[in-house]
């Protein structure tokens, strides 16, 4: 499991961080998942920010079923980042920095041939590239960590920091053998040592193959089998997709863009693909509340209790927090309303102490 802060994050919005070499498809991604976002359009080097609604189609139907004032879809927000560049004595600090600030990150590779489109590098090498960049992230790592223990080594009170040294020794082996930190299996009390540190290589990472036209109909590319499973062996969740594809049926309508899916041979746009797996990759869930006013998706993380739930809405209804009232969204589904799901008994009281499930219909019951 990824370390990941959450103490730390409550209430903050996620932030998913797009990066691979030049010119394979990343700002096209960014700009299909933030569509019709206010962008931060910062050129001179810097990264391009943007919030992205993560699609639901659970959202959708909540949605048509009550005709609220408001919709809200749970969001992130995506970066464009900048300034990897492989071979240069160090990556940018505008790369790493923007990398260090991101809770999870899209590797983008190319898989697409396109002559128009210049290559990195001497061919088209998606294992290779993955490497290239985990190397930049190791690196960068494994500067932090020689300088922490050098740092140490150097201090008088050096004793009362043995635990600290060890595990930071043990990170370095894996570091220098090539393994990410994320790798490393460490106990609690170590894990929340080194969250202050902000590696690099211990955040949660997507692979985006960005395939093109012909590679969707085949369902195949050049050395497919190898790069799926050199992933597979290194715990990288991987999402093949054609952002040209995407951009193309960007403008089309709902159900123009699923016939259009279809006759490509294609289940599922890659973008609703990337945030379900950031999702699981973060350990996160999603409960709605719905009502006339409003239909919204709120983001939790996984075996969070109803009354922290409820704190995500308010501090409020956390604290006054009396019961919760739950639906299953696959119950009110399949029964199409409210009534018949109270009908069938299939509507409970829970309370503060209950784990909230991915699909709860929530109705806190609180007072203050
Ligand atoms: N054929 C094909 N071309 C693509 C695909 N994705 C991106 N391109 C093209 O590749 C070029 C680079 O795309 P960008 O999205 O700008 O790539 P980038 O990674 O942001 O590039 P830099 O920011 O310059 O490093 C553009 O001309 C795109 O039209 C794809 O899936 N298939
Ligand atoms: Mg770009």
């Amino acid at each position: 499991m990824p370390i990941v802060n959450y103490k730390e994050r409550n209430g903050i919005i996620l932030q998913l961080g797009i990066i691979g070499m030049p010119m394979v498809g990343k700002t096209t991604i960014f700009e299909l998942l933030t569509e019709g976002a206010s962008k931060a359009h910062a050129g001179g080097g810097k990264a391009n920010t943007a919030m992205a609604r993560i699609p639901d189609e659970r959202i959708d139907y909540l949605s048509k079923m009550y005709k609220p004032k408001k919709t809200t879809y749970a969001q992130m927000e995506v970066v464009d980042i900048p300034g990897l560049s492989p071979g240069a004595e160090r990556s940018s600090s505008v790369f790493l920095d923007n990398v260090r600030r991101a809770d999870a990150l899209l590797m983008v590779i190319r898989v697409f041939d396109n002559p128009s489109v210049p290559i990195f590098g001497d061919s088209i090498n998606p294992i290779k590239s993955i490497e290239t960049i985990n190397y930049e992230l190791l690196l960068s790592d494994l500067d932090l960590i020689e300088r922490r223990i050098e740092r140490i080594n150097g201090n008088k009170k050096k004793n009362q920091m043995q635990e600290e040294l060890e595990v930071l020794e043990r990170l370095q082996a894996a570091l220098e053998d090539e393994k990410p930190l994320s790798s490393v299996e460490l106990n609690d009390k170590q894990k929340e040592l080194l969250l202050s540190y902000q590696f690099l290589t211990i955040k949660p990472v997507l692979v985006c193959l960005n395939m093109s036209e012909e590679h969707m109909h085949s369902h195949d590319f050049p050395q497919r089998d190898e790069v799926l499973s050199y992933c597979k062996q290194r715990n990288l969740p991987v999402i093949e997709m054609s952002a040209a594809i995407e951009r193309e049926i960007a403008e089309l309508d709902e159900e123009e863009k699923q016939l259009f899916l279809e006759d490509m041979n294609i289940d599922e746009a890659g973008i609703i693909k990337i945030s379900r797996s950031m999702y699981e990759r973060l350990g996160l869930i999603s409960f709605f509340t719905v009502g006339e006013d409003e239909v919204k998706a709120w983001t939790v993380e996984k075996g969070a209790i109803a009354r922290r739930a409820a704190g995500k809405i308010h501090s409020d209804i956390e604290r006054g927090f009396i019961r919760a009232e739950v639906v299953e969204y696959k119950d009110l589904k399949e029964l199409g309303s409210m009534t018949a799901v109270k009908e069938k008994g299939l509507f409970r009281l829970e309370g503060k102490e209950y784990t909230v499930k991915d699909g709860d219909i929530v109705h806190f019951r609180f007072n203050v």
